[in-house]
């Protein structure tokens, strides 16, 4: 299951057996050097069974030195070595069934550009070893079900890496010669070898200490690049937090005597959980205000939550093997999002992960590589790290919430953790243990585990004026598709809520479980008006045409605030749709009524910047069929015109009394949300652009520091960037100079740029792409350009000439050879070609086609390449 070099054929869920040994313990010397590292690896290994197998150990990417077993050297004719293999067949194996293997591999870090294994970021050495990355350190047993305890000796140049750091604790260090030092480090907790982690070079240590509920000391160390100190703080204030929440909800303390943070600027994915070692992308890291956003504020403390929840959820109880990666994933993201609802508003936090839900998820599991949250077939495992099984696997975790309650979920909780501690365990496991402490049937509940694709349920109501009865039938279909064609009735809680004259806001939990179901309420004086899915109860398309009187009805009177702004955004929604059939179609002005009523009512200001929001670009489209692009484009354009102008009076008011709070006011960060909002709206409007201008100013050029920020203004410049303000060029100017030292903001810079609603993008892309800052061997480089072009641009990315396509597709080739992670993450959009009018579809197939037949291709990219373009 891993990139490049392993076979092209999938592996199954299915064909799943036990390792035939298992690894107790495992001594590690790495000696560090740019090209040429070398690996000593003593194993003591187990043999499982009677039956005399080969021991098959993975390695790729590594120069094999020696293999010495039981201190006895083997020679070439006793083992067998293949590009992903070395073998050591039974005839070479002692009789006995333990044994020691020693064997010395050296690897190229420097020419890592996958940023697996061992790799340099900038001049530092870090590793990422999940999913399958250990095997590009040493040939080992590369599989989760594998643990073993580690002792790690680092051993390096001191005055380049003065900071040498391993899983555990610090064992001993001491100087060598040819002024080299090491550092020896060990690690009490087994594990599998994708929580091995290894960093070295020269960083600024912010240190801090949290004592756990037990009064243990821990020491919380996080490691920046020199000069980075003051911008760690925030970090260390979050994984406070995480570390009092996780005890206070799950009674879940922290177990080594230290918790160590690095960050790197070099990095695949957000951040990385190995044992007393995570590894961070700089971006989830440093922060203050004068350069980080509110939402980059937001992320920080999340993933910081996320990684260090994993130290349980993940770590001491950790996978089976890879298709159970939601056992995990899913659990932890819950616990995070959990975790921010509490920090913060739980209404906004709610909204915004069904955004994403929605708007990505969903098209995900409409796309062609939609699979189970719990998949069944895989090929190369970095493709299953997925919006479904993260996302996804989450909303399962919180239905089983919603199903059970929270005091059976805790009591769950409990037992998965008295019975699996140490453990390697499947999804099964996690939901039994929930079953058992609950004594819930969940047996049908399992089969979100395993079925694909977002349900769609049918809403049919009925109110008999004779006998005020009032009837609902609900029916779900989840989608057929080649790998799944009879897809059953899933377990299904859907919270709703009654609204009428006389019941404020009755709300119900409703089990669906059958294909259809009718459930009855009486006493309803008129007929009530139906809430849907309070909290997003479940992940499903709803398929309920609500009048607009209705919809109005529930923004103004539901008790449900998720409600309240779902049916907010439907309402929008169907504009949206309207006007992408028919450009003249009238908006009623109802909507402005509504609108108004919220700018100048006192709602939580946050709120109300969420409520005023539209459906993204995405979202629309994930609800559309054969969506025209282009034409979705303009009735967004549109409906946001309308608003602009219909409500600019109350917009603007709204944008000068958020601006004149107090800025020591706790609402900072919701009356930004609320003003930038407003501004954005503004901007659709010449007459009120200068306003842009003004907050750009204020917000990056400012004779106080203090009261710059880069919340307002990004703000800012991506209202400049959208209409392509006169300003644009030179406030893009002002902001290089400023910031070009500034690696995270240039980021922003980059996708500034990709963003730009004009005629020149791709000459200005061009441009980008030969900037002495760009670089494709930086993954947040290539996100920040590539990906910001084809998720902000949308007319762009979908110009009827097929231009923006292109330019996707020669990205993607180049770095399919240099980064196969980040080349597989980007190439998203154009996979999923089929939601789009038959034209789009044609152009987008065709750049896909040139891809399959590149020379090299990852098995990242064939994967989805093949599913893409199968049939
Ligand atoms: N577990 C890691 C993700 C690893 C991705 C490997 N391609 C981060 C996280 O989910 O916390
Ligand atoms: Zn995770």
């Amino acid at each position: 299951m891993s990139s490049s070099l392993s076979d092209t054929a999938p592996r199954f869920l299915a064909d799943y057996r036990p390792a035939d040994f298992m690894i107790k313990t495992v001594n590690l010397i790495i000696t560090l050097d740019d090209t040429c590292s070398q690996v000593i690896s003593e194993l003591s290994i187990e043999r499982q069974s009677n039956n005399k197998q080969a021991l098959q150990l993975n390695g790729e990417h590594l120069t094999l030195v020696s293999v010495v077993l039981d201190k006895q050297a083997l020679s070439k004719e006793q083992y067998q070595l293949s590009d992903t293999l070395l073998t050591i067949p039974a005839t070479s194996l002692p009789d006995g069934n333990k044994f020691t293997l020693t064997i010395t591999t050296e690897i190229n870090p420097q020419e890592n550009t996958a940023l697996e294994g061992l790799f340099k970021s900038g001049e530092a050495f870090c590793t990422q070893c999940e999913a399958e990355g250990f095997r590009r350190i040493t040939y080992y047993l590369d599989r989760p079900d594998v643990m073993a305890t580690f002792t790690t000796k680092v051993i390096a140049d001191k005055t380049l890496y003065p900071t040498l750091l391993s899983n555990g604790n610090k064992v001993a260090a001491g100087d060598l010669a040819n002024n080299k030092h090491f550092v020896t480090w060990h690690d009490p907790f087994p594990k599998p070898c994708y929580l091995f982690a290894l960093v070295a070079g020269v960083f600024d240590l912010l240190a801090d200490t949290f004592t756990t509920a037990s009064g243990r000391e821990v020491a919380l160390e996080i490691f920046v690049d020199k000069g980075n100190l003051a911008k760690a703080k925030h970090a260390m204030v979050s994984l406070q937090k995480s570390m009092a929440w996780d005890e206070e909800t799950f009674g879940l303390e922290y177990d080594l005597d230290i918790y160590m943070i690095v960050a790197v600027d070099f990095f695949n994915m957000g951040a990385m959980e190995n044992k007393g070692l995570n590894v961070f992308n700089s971006k989830y890291v440093l922060a203050d205000s004068q350069c980080a956003t509110d939402t980059d504020y937001f992320n920080i403390e999340a993933v910081i939550a996320h990684e260090y929840f994993h130290n349980w959820t993940g770590n001491r109880v950790t996978c089976r093997d890879w298709f159970q990666l939601s056992l995990k994933e899913g659990l932890t993201v819950f616990r995070d999002q959990q975790f921010s609802a509490q920090m913060h508003s739980s209404a906004v936090t709610r909204i915004q992960n069904v955004r994403v839900l929605r708007s990505q998820q969903f098209a995900e599991d409409a796309g062609p590589m939609a699979h189970p949250i719990r998949p069944e077939k895989v090929v190369e495992m970095n493709n299953f790290y997925t919006l479904t099984v993260y996302e996804k696997g989450a909303e399962v975790i919180r239905m089983l919430h919603t199903l059970i309650g929270v005091d059976n979920f805790r009591k769950g909780m409990d037992l998965y953790f008295a019975r699996f501690d140490g453990m390697a365990v499947t999804c099964d496991d996690f939901i039994n243990a929930m079953s058992d402490a609950s004594a819930k049937d969940l047996s049908q509940f399992k089969l979100w585990y395993s079925q694909s694709g977002t349900p769609v349920i049918k809403v049919q109501e009925s109110y008999d004026e004779q006998t005020k009865l009032y009837s609902l039938t609900l029916s779900q279909q989840s989608p057929v598709t080649k790998s799944q064609q009879n897809p059953q009735a899933l377990h299904i809680p859907i919270k709703i809520e009654l609204i009428s004259e006389n019941h404020a806001g009755q709300s119900e939990l409703l089990e669906l479980t059958q294909t259809e179901q009718s459930w009855q309420f009486n006493g309803f004086s008129s007929k009530p008006t139906l809430a849907m899915l309070s909290d997003f109860s479940a992940p499903v398309k709803l398929l309920f045409q609500q009048d607009d009187a209705s919809l109005l009805t529930i923004i103004k009177q539901a008790n449900n605030s998720f409600c309240r702004w779902d049916a907010g955004q439907k309402l929008l929604m169907s504009y949206i749709q309207q006007l992408t059939f028919d450009a003249d179609y009238v908006i009623p002005n109802e909507l402005l009524i509504a609108i108004n009523e919220m700018l100048t009512g006192d709602g939580d200001r946050a709120f109300i910047a969420e409520q005023l929001l539209l459906p993204s670009f995405d979202e629309a489209a994930s609800l559309m069929i054969e969506v025209d692009p282009i034409a979705l484009t303009r009735a967004i354009t549109a409906l946001s015109l309308f608003i602009a102008q219909g409500s600019q009076e109350e917009l603007l008011a709204s944008y000068q009394a958020c601006q004149q709070l107090d800025q020591s006011s706790a609402n900072l960060v919701a009356n930004r949300a609320l003003k930038n909002v407003c501004l954005a709206l503004l901007s659709y409007l010449p007459e009120y652009q200068y306003l842009v201008t003004q907050q750009y100013q204020q917000a990056t050029n400012n004779d106080d520091i203090l009261q710059e920020n880069m919340t307002d203004s990004l703000a800012a410049l991506t209202c400049s960037a959208k209409h392509n303000l006169v300003d644009l060029k030179q406030q893009l100017q002002h902001f290089e100079m400023k910031w070009l030292q500034t690696t995270l903001v240039m980021d922003k810079w980059f996708a500034l740029n990709a963003s730009v609603v004009s005629e020149d993008i791709f000459s200005q892309l061009d441009d980008l792409l030969m900037h002495a800052q760009f670089s494709l061997k930086n993954p947040n480089r290539s996100r920040s350009l590539i990906g910001a072009f084809t998720m902000n641009n949308p007319k762009y990315f979908h110009c009827p000439t097929g231009r923006g396509y292109q330019f996707l597709a020669e990205q993607i080739a180049k770095l399919n050879e240099i980064n196969p992670q980040v080349a597989s993450r980007l190439i998203t959009p154009l996979i999923q070609y089929k939601s789009f009018a038959p034209r789009h579809q044609k152009l987008m197939r065709s750049e896909l086609v040139k891809l399959q037949s590149l020379p090299k291709l990852s098995n990242d990219l064939k994967e989805k390449l093949d599913a893409a373009l199968q049939d």
